[in-house]
């Protein structure tokens, strides 16, 4: 008992590693942003990549018409419509290459929309 009075000191480091450990916790909470737009006929950047087990909410914009958004691995069927942030938030649980397709036909060129979503390790 007495040693625990001698040593207040040890006791304030003890809470502020607490406190900072904390503090981590919750900047780790907000997923990071990944930034995509959708244009007649494609979608930029190109490519992107994730972390497996890593959460992220991808913030979809169109610069021209609605555009689809669609990833069957990643469970991924969106559309993207002018004038909002469609929002999506995943946690691949999977590596790969995956190619991202628009299947919302926006045109002549629609069927050649891609882009492609690396997860890694
Ligand atoms: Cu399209």
């Amino acid at each position: 008992m007495k040693s625990y009075l001698k040593s207040p000191l040890s006791l304030l480091v003890a809470a502020g590693m607490i406190l900072s450990g904390t503090v981590r916790t919750w900047a780790t909470e907000a997923p990071r942003e990944v930034v995509i737009t959708a244009k007649r006929f494609e979608f930029s950047p190109k490519q992107i990549t994730l972390k497996k087990g890593e959460t992220v909410t991808l913030k979809l914009t169109s610069e021209d018409v609605t555009h689809g958004f669609f990833v069957r691995p990643l469970k991924i069927d969106t559309e993207i419509v002018p004038g909002k942030t469609t929002e999506v938030t995943i946690t691949p649980q999977a590596t790969g290459k995956f190619t991202t397709i628009c299947d919302h036909f926006c045109g002549v060129g629609h069927g050649n929309m891609m882009m492609t979503i690396v997860v890694e390790e």
